[in-house]
């Protein structure tokens, strides 16, 4: 019997995982540490992420993914050598209708969503190539594949994010990468709802509201983990992952 390469008990294989300071990021690089990656971990507030290599014993690298200079310093950091990119930075910024929306909103959730996820990859493919046995796993959206009133430039972002990811298998299909979408619904975080409606907590809270168990960080992380642990030649395309209490975007089912 051929043996299967595979993707765990090989500690000396590397990870990155961007927008590691929080959230999603920040589970999915503990979570890829305790696969036995050797994870950098790549996000703005370099005293998140410095304390969260050293918690798991990888390497911070301060990035922007907004900036060319900054993920090329990231690029070279991580050598030439790569298995695991997680492009997770992302995020929503505003609530507002299309009609009244604001444009540098817009700008910006497809400055980190989109042109962020470009800059990274584009910077790290020659890596991912070298390593023989590469994985890109974009973190999308169930916003990537409906549209709700007062989201659309953040669905029209995780739309794009899945087209890229769909756009770039194609590309490389024969190549040793693997080009994957992990989507996640409803996600309780510290930081994705009170960002997007700018501070309120209020609002922020209330998007959770009643929800028995919203999916947590932990959860998209250990999908991410298996999606990046299976066999090479097994390509997981997109993973849609939501908590049990959301059928649909719009069909949540709350306790009052
Ligand atoms: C987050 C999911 O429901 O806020 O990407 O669009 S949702």
């Amino acid at each position: 019997m051929t043996e299967t390469p595979r993707s765990t008990d090989q500690p000396s294989r590397t990870a990155v995982v961007t927008g590691a300071s929080s959230g999603i990021g920040a589970a999915t690089a503990r979570a890829l540490a305790a696969a036995g990656f050797h994870v950098v971990c790549a996000a703005r507030r370099t005293d998140r992420i410095e304390a969260l290599a050293a918690e798991i014993g990888g390497r911070a690298v301060a990035c922007d993914v907004t900036d060319d200079a900054s993920v090329a310093a990231l690029a070279e950091a991580v050598g030439d050598e790569l298995h695991v990119l997680v492009n997770n930075a992302g995020g929503a910024f505003g609530s507002d209708p299309v009609e009244s929306a604001d444009v540098e909103q817009w700008r910006a959730m497809y400055d980190v969503n989109v042109l962020g996820l470009m800059r990274v990859t584009q910077a790290l493919l020659p890596a991912l190539r070298a390593s023989g046995d590469g994985i890109v796993i974009n973190v999308g959206s169930t916003a990537g594949r409906v549209t709700y009133e007062k989201g659309g430039g953040y669905t029209a972002a995780k739309h794009a994010t899945r087209a890229v990811t769909q756009t770039l298998r194609l590309e490389l299909v024969g190549e040793p990468i693997r080009i994957s979408e992990v989507a996640p619904g409803m996600v309780h975080t510290e930081e994705f709802s009170l960002v997007r409606f700018g501070g309120d907590q209020a609002a922020a809270d209330a998007v959770y509201a009643g929800v028995p168990d919203p999916l947590v960080a932990e959860d998209v992380a250990d999908a991410i983990a298996w999606v990046a642990t299976r066999p090479a030649h097994v390509n997981i395309d997109e993973l849609v992952i939501k908590p049990r209490a959301q059928a649909a975007q719009h069909k949540v089912h709350r306790v009052r």
